[in-house]
């Protein structure tokens, strides 16, 4: 690859490209201007390689997968891209030359909003990991113009601001305007006979989309390899456009252009909560078509190989039920535009389609109303009707007058689409997103398909990048790691673990408590510098950062932190270890709990922090617009990460992997990879409490629990819950919380749990008290966190599900 031979070759680049880009002397130029330009450099550098990539899996005709998802949440480029070409420390040399620091410049990057939480994140870590390993493996999604809302608190609340991401321009993409494709909506579609006694679709009257791909380069570690992130912008299509126009109807040329560039305006923020509109259903068949149409022609074009070998070259993963219109769209194609037969096509699909799943929330699970999907995607539900139609013969074949059986394996039921089973149909392999998930949807969630294709489910636990989670985020470990076990891990994460025979080595446990405080220091200084608040470096760092929700339990976190403000405020003398909790994450604007949520903590914060006597023991505080930059400095501050749903409802989590990797102790429940977690550190380097998911599930089904039980029995659990309602937390009224867990009785255990989350605290504080004993801990977590790297999870894809080999380029 093209480098920068040193710093001046740098600095008479970055002279020449700046004055192209920007006719301005160096002086005159802004941070962002400054940005630009050596993004632009960076691309620069990988272009070659960028395309001889591409070039080298054609040639060789490797085969190639596809991944996916309606969310990429990337997170900023500009420094993971430096390291990955190994050009920081030349970039950083020259740019203090010539008057800025690398550490101004890279917060000019806007952080691309295109994802809700976990899931858009898990897909950014996995395109990171296939091009670190050189595996032929490229994302697909979309352009949004908005991503997610900026989050602004106003008088404690969550204030939701548009995203406008690409306002000024994002140099990572390369437009492609050749390899534009149509995608079709509404019209009719129909099967009539041929003159040979077949079938054959017709369909017609539909209008047309112009899906244009935005390609962002996914550029490996220390290697050459350069994979692609298509993403696609929807466009009017100048024929329809002009065709409305001479039909001399100028306001409905208006509604169709306007309509058209809605698909990919903005991205759905409701976080497990899907509400079934009909925009995002085509959002879903917008990034489905064009994604498989431009596969398609590309495997045409440069493989020359059959369809009806399609399979053996290209494998398509969906991340969750979003993209699963990938199965009937892949039939569609081969039947309708390739001529091939519904058995046929339909071997040629399974065999190429991958399905994960990511959830068992009920709500969360897609399902549209048959009316809408068919007038929207007329030819689609015919192919998704033949599905069903087969599907069910055969089941009621094996099972006859089993129509609960029928219904519960069914695709289309009750006047529904039912996405997670048409994924399920359409896929050879269904995994799982952490063991404990992966075995709930074999017993309960999918049991009757496990039954029926056992040998098509596995289990996939999640991972994180330990490139972007350890080594850009939090460098001053990394560099300890080094001096410590050398530097093989940064290629191989599994290597962490030659840290085991440091984690009782005095001096290591002293540096790395020094790097922590460090760590911890950075934090309070932005935390100073943003919110003018004092947080003690020496208290325990308590953090919370995910998505608000109800099943994940911020609410068990900051009743507990009330009810110590309220033991503080009636014991002057009781000692506590200090503590700093901090909380961060995103509620979904139409989420009533989850916002009261957030000023619950913001309220409780404010008079705890503005008590004299109580804060020199306790702070909390509610981070503004957590997003991936905001967790790279949070993640290497936390000494507690709290991983505390109700057992059973997070599927695998991977913020606690984040956590894990930077040396912090898990405070969870038996929840998603919170239970590997346990498994890889043991009983003393994390504190786990609370039900388990087989007690929770029992509870569901046979009853026996009452939060008006608990209430009654419990005089903190009543203090507390009267103080939501009565005015005393700061004369705010938090009824939607109250109801949820008393008359709504509790659904997501916060009073059960709550006694045995105090405890767990009151450990944790023990435990941090015992200062050689929680820097062994946290060390031990470092050494054992490189199961969690993502790079073993792709591995583990490539080989048992996708079987691609890494291509050297
Ligand atoms: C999620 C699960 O809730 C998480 O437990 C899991 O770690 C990730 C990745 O597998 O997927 N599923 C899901 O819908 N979200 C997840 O985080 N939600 C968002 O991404 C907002």
């Amino acid at each position: 690859m093209k480098t920068w031979q040193d710093k001046e070759e740098f600095k008479k680049i970055f002279t020449e490209k700046a004055h192209v880009l920007w006719e301005k002397d160096l002086q005159d130029m802004t941070l962002n201007e400054v940005y630009q330009t050596v993004a632009y450099m960076v691309r620069d550098l990988v272009s070659q390689e960028w395309i001889r990539t591409n070039k080298v899996y054609a040639e060789k005709k490797v085969k190639q997968v596809y991944y996916f998802s309606i969310e990429f949440l990337l997170g900023r480029l500009l420094e993971s891209n430096l390291i990955g070409i190994g050009m920081e420390k030349v970039c950083r040399d020259g740019l203090q030359d010539l008057g800025w620091d690398l550490e101004d410049i890279i917060p000019q990057e806007r952080d691309p909003g295109l994802g809700n939480g976990g899931l858009g994140r898990l897909a950014a870590c996995f395109i990171d990991s296939l091009a670190a390993l050189h595996l032929p493996g490229h994302g697909c999604s979309i352009r949004y113009q908005y991503g997610l809302f900026n989050q602004r608190i106003v008088d404690d609340q969550q204030v939701e601001l548009p995203d406008n991401w690409l306002v000024n321009g994002y140099p990572w993409e390369v437009k492609k305007v050749d390899k534009a494709v149509n995608v079709h909506f509404g019209g009719n579609a129909y099967m009539r006979p041929t003159e040979d006694g077949d079938l054959e679709c017709v369909y017609e009257k539909y209008s047309s989309v112009r899906a244009v791909p935005y390609d962002v380069p996914v550029i490996g570690y220390h290697n050459n390899t350069v994979n692609t992130l298509r993403l696609w912008r929807a466009e009017y299509s100048r024929e329809d456009m002009y065709r409305e126009l001479t039909l001399g109807d100028r306001h409905r040329a208006f509604l169709y252009k306007e309509n058209v560039q809605l698909i990919s305006r903005f991205l759905y923020p409701e976080d497990s909560r899907e509400d079934g509109r009909r925009l995002r259903l085509m959002q879903e068949y917008f990034m489905v078509s064009a994604g498989l149409q431009s596969i398609v022609r590309h495997y045409k074009k440069k493989y020359r190989k059959s369809m009806y070998r399609f399979d053996q070259y290209i494998n398509i993963h969906i991340n969750d039920t979003h993209p699963a219109l990938v199965v009937p769209e892949l039939m569609r194609i081969l039947m309708d535009e390739e001529g091939i037969s519904w058995e046929a096509a339909w071997n040629v699909t399974v065999r190429t389609v991958g399905y994960t799943n990511h959830t068992i929330l009920p709500e969360a699970m897609e399902r549209w109303s048959i009316p809408m999907f068919q007038s929207l995607l007329p030819r689609i539900y015919l192919i998704v009707e033949e599905i069903n139609n087969r599907w069910l013969q055969e089941v009621r074949a094996l099972y006859p007058e089993d129509e609960a059986r029928a219904r519960d394996v069914a695709v289309l039921w009750d006047g529904q689409v039912h996405m997670a089973h048409l994924a399920v149909l359409g896929s050879h392999s269904i995994n799982g997103v952490a063991e404990i998930h992966s075995q709930i949807l074999r017993d309960s969630t999918l049991h009757q398909f496990y039954t029926c294709f056992p040998d098509r489910f596995s289990n996939k636990t999640n991972g994180i990048s330990h490139r972007r989670w350890l080594i850009q985020s939090n460098p001053q470990l990394a560099s300890l790691i080094d001096d410590t076990i050398g530097d093989a891990w940064r290629l191989d994460a599994a290597k962490l673990v030659d840290l085991e025979p440091f984690t009782g080595d005095a001096a290591f446990l002293q540096q790395l408590g020094e790097v922590k405080r460090a760590r911890k220091d950075i934090m309070a200084t932005y935390i100073k510098q943003k919110y003018n608040v004092t947080v003690p470096a020496d208290s325990i760092f308590d953090i919370q950062i995910k998505r608000i929700h109800l099943y994940k339990r911020q609410l068990l976190n900051i009743l507990h932190i009330l009810h110590l403000y309220y033991l503080l405020k009636t014991n002057p003398k009781m000692r506590i270890t200090p503590r700093t909790f901090l909380f961060g994450g995103k509620a979904a604007a139409g989420y009533g709990e989850a916002k009261q949520t957030i000023k619950l903590i913001n309220v409780v914060a404010g008079m705890v922090n503005r008590d004299r006597r109580v804060s020199r023991q306790m702070h909390v505080l509610f981070l503004e617009n957590y997003n991936v930059s905001l967790g790279q400095i949070l993640f290497p501050a936390a000494d507690v990460s709290e991983q505390i749903s109700t057992a059973g409802k997070e599927a695998s989590g991977t913020g606690n992997m984040k956590f894990m990797m930077n040396g912090a102790v898990t405070m969870g429940t038996m929840d998603g990879a919170n239970v590997e977690i346990h498994r890889e550190v043991g009983d003393d380097n994390c504190v786990i409490f609370g039900l388990r998911a087989d007690e929770v599930m029992d509870y569901y089904v046979n009853g026996g629990y009452s939060s008006w039980n608990m209430y009654s029995s419990d005089s903190h659990i009543r203090h507390l819950m009267n103080s939501l309602v009565d005015g005393s937390i700061g004369g705010e009224s938090f009824g939607m919380l109250y109801e949820s867990l008393l008359d709504r009785n509790d659904e997501y255990f916060v009073l059960k749990d709550f006694a045995a989350y105090c405890d767990a605290q009151k450990e944790i504080s023990e435990r941090y008290n015992e200062r050689k004993k929680w820097l062994h801990s946290s060390a031990v977590n470092i050494a054992h966190s490189g199961y969690f790297s993502s790079d073993r999870t792709i591995q583990q894809y490539a080989s048992d599900i996708w079987h691609i080999k890494p291509v050297k380029i």
